[in-house]
């Protein structure tokens, strides 16, 4: 039985509780679409008001497995270390008020506590999200918040927790009027939390879990392996790192979606370039993968016409998504002395992005945890490039310590920001692929 939380607002479950949990998976691509109704999720509960039933059923003896999707920044951790922000007002709140937490490690923290009182297991944690070694991050986080409760709370996590990492592949828009209308026209239902997505998927999970407790997802297709990291670094760096570079180099050429950014010519000869020059030859494959082949089916997938995902979507939270994306590679790249002249333009984009205006001055509406910071940073700086890229360098919770001292790095950023800045978005991108 799946008992669904939202800790942040009751929309799905205003959406899900009247249709029974019910909801309609629509498969697009260019062979049409296809409906199913899923019929897993038996509850779904929401917010504060829900609390004491949230805290009952992550309290239950039957209850195994908590899996977590809930986008990087619901972690409240510093991107680039990867350690708990205890800075971050929601982490306050929950270390002051422990049993009514609101960040996602604090209830987590709050139901371990009380299975340990109550003499029960502590649950597995799953972590679903585009997180490097996610499995090890949530724990360190849980680890690290209970210490700060309890020291024997946080031993007995360590000891008798298991927190698998897991890879979850598939392209998954978020919800628009189109697909609530295309599904009502293809099964006659109002479903009002359908979600539509492309027909690849790939869930890759570490089996390490409390007491070997999990359902037989290997039966279904997930692959169940001793270590993730290959895949996952494999799928952050190649799908996501492609997606953040067109994000924000798509949006500031005016591209709506992804698959418009794989249907200019410019755009695609620049992924595939970054791809193949840039991020391959750094990346150990996991076994029997080419990653030649992987960039091919990347692309076919990113041409998805019936997948609108928007680049405005994507560039969302930036933040929270470059280290793991494109940071890593250009700090091994540059460990070996090797150019970064895409990965910096992708980088310099979201520079640009961050900064509220595109390269015609027309206002962007930039979503980041971080935003407010990235702003004043900029105020401060001024207009002149240098400036204002050298600011953004300072945010050490996105480049750490290392980067914004590396002279080849901030060089490579410089260039890239005035190729931007000066020559227009077509001639950057055009010069890097020359
Ligand atoms: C995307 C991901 O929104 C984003 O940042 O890059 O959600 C991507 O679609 C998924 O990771 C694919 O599995």
């Amino acid at each position: 039985m799946i008992t669904g939380v939202n800790l942040r607002s009751a929309d799905q479950q205003t959406r899900l509780v009247p249709q029974g949990g019910l909801y309609t998976l629509l498969t697009r691509d260019s062979r049409g679409d296809q409906a199913r109704v899923i019929g897993s999720i038996k509850n779904v509960l929401a917010g504060s008001a829900d609390w004491p039933r949230i805290l009952a059923a992550l309290t239950a003896q039957s209850t195994k497995i908590v899996s977590l999707t809930i986008t990087e920044k619901g972690y409240c951790h510093a991107p680039a270390t990867g350690s708990l922000d205890t800075t971050h007002v929601d982490i306050r709140h929950d270390l002051e008020n422990p049993s009514t937490p609101k960040s996602a490690v604090g209830v987590l923290v709050a139901a371990l506590a009380k299975r340990r009182e109550a003499g029960l297991p502590p649950f597995s944690v799953l972590c679903c999200d585009n997180l490097p070694r996610n499995g090890r991050l949530v724990r360190s986080l849980v680890r690290d918040f209970a210490a700060l409760r309890d020291d024997k709370l946080a031993q007995w996590v360590e000891h008798n927790g298991a927190f698998p990492s897991t890879m979850v592949h598939r392209i998954v828009p978020a919800t628009t009027d189109e697909i609530l209308h295309r599904v009502e026209s293809l099964t006659g239902l109002k479903d009002l939390a359908p979600v539509a997505h492309e027909p690849f998927r790939q869930w890759v999970i570490e089996d390490q879990f409390v007491d070997d407790a999990r359902p037989a997802w290997d039966r279904v297709g997930a692959q169940l392996v001793g270590d993730v990291a290959p895949f996952e670094s494999m799928k952050l760096r190649m799908l996501n790192a492609a997606h953040s570079a067109l994000a924000y180099l798509g949006y500031l050429s005016g591209h709506e979606t992804i698959a418009e950014c794989v249907g200019d010519p410019v755009c695609r000869r620049y992924v595939e370039g970054l791809w193949r020059d840039e991020i391959i030859p750094v990346l150990p494959p996991p076994p029997g993968q080419d990653l030649v082949d992987y960039a091919a089916a990347l692309l076919a997938r990113f041409e998805n016409l019936s997948i609108r995902h928007r680049t405005w979507q994507i560039a969302m939270d930036g933040s929270q998504k470059l280290p793991q994306r494109l940071l890593g590679t250009a700090r091994e790249r540059r460990q070996k002395g090797l150019p970064i002249q895409k990965t910096a333009l992708a980088i310099a984009a979201w520079m640009v992005f961050v900064g509220g205006k595109d390269l015609a001055g027309q206002p962007i509406d930039v979503r980041d945890p971080l935003a407010s910071s990235l702003q004043h940073r900029l105020t401060l700086a001024g207009t002149e490039p240098e400036a204002r890229v050298k600011a953004l360098l300072m945010e050490t919770a996105i480049f750490g310590d290392d980067l914004p001292r590396d002279g080849e790095f901030v060089r490579s950023l410089l260039a890239a920001y005035e190729a931007l800045w000066r020559g227009g978005l077509r001639n950057a991108l055009a010069g890097t692929v020359r």
